[in-house]
């Protein structure tokens, strides 16, 4: 049975889930969640995924939602595509990228964007969008010093940390972050945004 990814397109959550999918080489098809007309909330989809958001994928019996245990799944799936880390320690700084990604970078963004471009003016609060940007600028740094002379987050090969990583950092200068203040991180996403899965995804 063919794989089903949910998703949409401008979200950087269902994004990953798709660059995963493409890096596996998987067949899949691509069902589309409206979120502009509330179809996350609709019946037959909250059926599949409680928390009423995207991405969900369905292999299967297998119905799993949450971007990061997606690449987990896929990574795990197809261990000779070396998306997971490949010993102990590169897993467990693997698994690390992803917390930091789904607890901190990703709402950090998500509040940037809500309370600067999504909601309507008289919606937006100001002080989610500045903490959001402080946060976010604060794990650039990290991230930039993580990447001195490295071509990846984990060992030297593009590993789900850097699909998840990535498709949030993709969105930064469209929030108004200058990527040119982080060179490192600007030269490690340059790669990244050549790869056929990430072309997909973004073009
Ligand atoms: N932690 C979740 C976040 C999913 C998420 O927030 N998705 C957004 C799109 S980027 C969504 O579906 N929003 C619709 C809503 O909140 O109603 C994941 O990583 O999958």
């Amino acid at each position: 049975m063919t794989i089903k990814l949910y998703g949409f397109p401008m979200s950087p959550n269902a994004r990953r889930a798709l660059i995963a999918l493409e890096e596996t080489g998987e067949s899949y098809e691509y069902v589309t969640v409206d979120l502009m007309s509330g179809g996350q909330k609709a019946p037959d989809y909250l059926a599949l995924n409680p928390n009423g958001r995207v991405p969900t994928l369905v292999d299967g019996d297998l119905v799993l939602w949450e971007s990061h245990a997606i690449l987990e799944y896929l990574a795990a799936k197809h261990p000779e595509k070396r998306l997971g880390g490949g010993s102990p320690e590169e897993l467990a700084h693997v698994s690390k990228y992803l917390f930091l990604n789904a607890a901190h970078l990703g709402p950090a963004m998500a509040g940037v964007f809500a309370h600067t471009i999504r909601l309507p003016e008289d919606k937006r609060i100001p002080t989610i969008a500045e903490n959001g940007r402080a946060e976010a600028t604060r794990i650039l740094g990290l991230l930039e010093r993580a990447l001195t002379d490295k071509t990846a987050l984990v060992g030297d090969r593009v590993t789900i940390a850097d699909i998840a990583v990535g498709t949030n950092v993709a969105l930064a200068p469209m929030l108004g972050f200058d990527l040119a203040a982080y060179p490192n991180v600007s030269r490690w996403l340059a790669e990244l945004k050549k790869r056929p899965s990430f072309v997909k995804a973004f073009g």
